[in-house]
């Protein structure tokens, strides 16, 4: 088999590529190697940013996402018992739209298979060849057959796990991680969200977060320890701690419902430097992961990936490979904004074990400055909307 770019991994980043890519007149095989039931079904973010749905409407994938995505203009912070909106709308202009990644997943699996673009699901012992030489390959296995893929790039959008990063050699890539004491335990419960907006809450048994999936569907989240097991969490539990979180002043609390999914995540800030060797460029949380308090993972895989399309678009049209040199650079500036602003939103909003009472005050003080002085709520409305993208492209609006 030949293409122009092999993309690994079937998740936001590797399927917008596909599909920009698509556009531009590029041809791409993506691999991947869990079922299409599974990546369409696996459950993660919910939050876009104002980019990734102006992206979403400009490459015609916007339908369903206008019609049963949910728009949000702000967002509540809420602690010692109170809440406190932040106004995006107002401070930014812009707002972000609640429609969960596997629906986004799906959208972009539909119109590459509108499109007859391919993407082979179930594809075994995927691994890439070649990447510092001119004519990359990658070898996988499909139903007990060995396959060989030719292609002149290699995008390597495989998620954290994937074995696109550790195929690059060692000492070339730098990384800066940091590891945080706790995790979240995320919930899908039946159960019509008790409001229309977010509430991310700190609370002294732990950071709580109320968000949803459709008018019919809440999701919550819960601060847990990094070891616990989710089997340790019956539903009752999980119920009656999220209740104690969250229970404000005003008498505000999510409506509980039947829970229809659970699951324990761990947190961590990640990146990896460069995002590119040789023939293989990185994308997506196969280079950077950020804890979720600031919902911009899958945000900043469509932000690569938005790049990476544009440069190669360049490369295959031109010859030039100036924005593909750039790539990493042009990346890292925003995640590295990115970076800062989700490991600040979790610092402020979560209980840290080793947290003397200073830095409690500290804490308090924190969120009291952010949701009453508006060049503070300015700056987070600015940051969790999206910051802008540095290079303008071909899909800019
Ligand atoms: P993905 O989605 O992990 O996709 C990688 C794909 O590669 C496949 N794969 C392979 N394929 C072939 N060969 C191999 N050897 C392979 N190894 C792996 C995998 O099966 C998979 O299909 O990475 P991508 O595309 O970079 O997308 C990143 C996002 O998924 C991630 O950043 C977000 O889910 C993070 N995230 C959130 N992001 C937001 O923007 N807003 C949010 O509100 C938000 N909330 C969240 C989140 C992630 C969470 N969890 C569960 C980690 C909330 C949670 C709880
Ligand atoms: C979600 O709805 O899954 C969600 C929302 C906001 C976050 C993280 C996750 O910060």
């Amino acid at each position: 088999m030949q293409t122009q770019v092999a993309i690994i991994g079937a998740g936001p980043a590797g399927l917008m590529l596909a599909h920009l890519l698509h556009l531009a007149g590029i041809e791409s095989v993506v691999l991947e190697a869990r079922s299409r039931e599974y990546v369409e079904s696996r459950v993660r973010a919910g939050v876009l940013e104002q980019g990734t749905v102006n992206l979403l409407n400009t490459t015609g994938l916007g339908e369903r996402m206008r019609r049963v995505g949910l728009l949000h203009h702000g967002i509540e912070l809420a602690f010692a018992g109170k809440r406190h909106r932040i106004d995006m709308q107002a401070l930014t202009g812009d707002a972000v739209t609640v429609y969960a990644q596997h629906e986004v997943v799906k959208d972009l699996i539909q119109a590459r298979t509108l499109s007859g673009g391919e993407i082979i699901f179930d594809a075994a012992n995927v691994g890439i060849h070649g990447i510092d030489g001119n004519s990359p390959v990658v070898r996988f296995e499909k139903d007990g057959s060995l396959q060989e893929l030719h292609c002149t790039y290699i995008a390597g959008c495989d998620g954290f796990h994937g074995i696109c990063r550790p195929s690059v050699p060692k000492g070339v890539l730098t990384t800066y991680e940091r590891i945080y004491p706790f995790a979240w335990l995320g919930i899908l419960a039946d159960a019509a969200p008790s409001q229309d907006e977010l509430v991310y809450m700190n609370h002294d048994r732990g950071f709580a977060l109320f968000s949803m999936r459709s008018p019919k569907v809440t999701r919550l989240y819960l601060q847990c320890d990094p070891d616990d097991d989710i089997k340790n969490w019956s539903d009752d539990r999980i119920w009656d701690e999220l209740l104690l979180r969250f229970r404000c002043k005003d008498g505000w609390l999510p409506n509980v419902g039947k829970i229809t999914q659970k699951s324990i995540t761990p947190m961590r800030s990640f990146v990896t430097e460069p995002m590119q060797y040789g023939r293989l460029f990185l994308a997506g949380d196969a280079v950077h992961i950020v804890p979720p308090t600031g919902a911009k993972g899958m945000n900043l895989a469509v932000a690569d990936v938005r790049v990476l399309a544009q440069a190669l678009a360049e490369n295959f049209e031109t010859g030039s490979k100036t924005l593909l040199d750039r790539y990493s650079e042009i990346c890292l500036r925003r995640i590295w904004k990115a970076q800062r602003f989700s490991w600040w939103m979790t610092s402020i909003l979560h209980k840290f074990p080793e947290a003397n009472p200073f830095d409690q005050r500290r804490q308090m003080a924190e969120l009291d400055y952010v949701t009453s002085s508006q060049v503070a709520s300015q700056s987070l409305a600015e940051n969790y909307v999206g910051l802008p993208m540095d290079v303008p492209d071909r899909w800019s609006n």
